[in-house]
């Protein structure tokens, strides 16, 4: 599957958020939307799926149609992955995933929305959903670049198991963490970037050293559609609430909570989900055009 070819400059695109994460006909045009922005700013998209048990780097736009418009299609974690491989099915790809068809393929840098991560407590008992997205950015080096961790997760126990996972989590022009729909969640970074040149310094070092886990880079959402934290927790609640009473579990979970919230909240979430993943790809785009022409180990 190598496509990665020296010094290109490739960003691998998750499909989740295609195929389960934004309503019709948004994903679509978001699909190529991103990929475009990516072209403008002189680097190659790469929009990952598994498609007949294929990891696929690179899928056409009769692909992403299909994603687009198919009903159920499944959404490929790492826990899953393996039986969708093996039964030769189609499915999306999540961060995890992608960040794997990527690291295989040779593309260094990938684009997301917002990560997985740990969910919220509701009601009484612990949920217990943790996203296997911080599995994977434990133990696949890449980097990713995303808007933090979902605003529906439990930020600060994220945030701590970035710590615990090894992850490097760089703010994009901030010291403080941001959470997808709102840009400060008030966690710290590890460490400021103000440039594609010093989060490429970065990925370098940790590439040429070794270390194992992802660089997470996070971007702020562009600030005109910001989101203040005090707006939007009343509406996460109830959504999580609905979702228990519901039965709703495992990777249904996001998908459920993210359109509960558009419903409730309004176009102004989606609008702000659709100009943030935008923002992250042109970013991912600086960062593999620093990266390209970079070795990516010791010599
Ligand atoms: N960000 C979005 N929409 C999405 C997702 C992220 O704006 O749909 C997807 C990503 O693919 C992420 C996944 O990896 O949700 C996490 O799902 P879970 O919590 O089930 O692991
Ligand atoms: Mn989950």
């Amino acid at each position: 599957m190598p496509d990665a070819h020296a010094g290109a400059a490739l960003v691998a695109l998750e499909s989740s958020v295609i195929a389960q994460g934004l309503p019709r006909p948004h994903n679509l045009a978001l699909a190529r939307t991103v990929e475009a922005a990516i072209r403008d700013e002189g680097a190659e998209p790469r929009t990952t799926a598994i498609l007949e048990g294929r990891p696929v780097a690179g899928v056409d736009d009769e692909t992403l149609v299909r994603l687009s418009a198919t009903d159920g299609l499944a959404k490929a974690n790492l826990a899953n992955l393996a039986a969708i491989l093996a039964t030769r099915r189609t499915a999306a790809t999540t961060v995890a995933t992608t960040a794997w068809i990527a690291h295989r393929a040779g593309i260094r840098v990938m684009a997301t929305g917002g990560i997985g991560g740990v969910h919220r407590t509701v009601g009484e008992e612990p949920s217990h959903d943790v996203s296997s997205d911080l599995t994977a950015l434990a133990s696949i080096p890449v980097t990713v670049v995303s808007s933090g961790p979902k605003t529906l997760l439990d930020l600060p126990a994220t945030r701590e198991r970035l710590e615990t996972a090894g992850v490097t989590v760089v703010g994009w022009r901030t010291d403080r963490m941001p959470g997808f729909w709102v840009a400060d969640s008030g966690l710290p970074v590890d460490v400021r970037c103000d440039s594609a040149a010093q989060v490429a310094d970065i990925v370098g070092a940790r590439d040429r050293h070794g270390l194992p886990a992802a660089v997470l880079v996070c971007v702020p959402v562009p600030e005109s559609h910001a989101v203040e934290p005090g707006t939007i927790e009343p509406a996460i609640r109830e959504a999580m609430l609905a979702a228990r009473e519901r039965g709703v579990a495992a990777g249904a979970v996001t998908p459920f909570v993210l359109a509960w919230l558009r419903e409730t909240v309004g176009d102004r979430l989606l609008n702000a989900n659709l100009a943030l993943l935008e923002r992250n790809a042109r970013v991912a785009a600086r960062v593999a055009l620093a990266l390209a022409g970079r070795p990516d180990r010791l010599s």
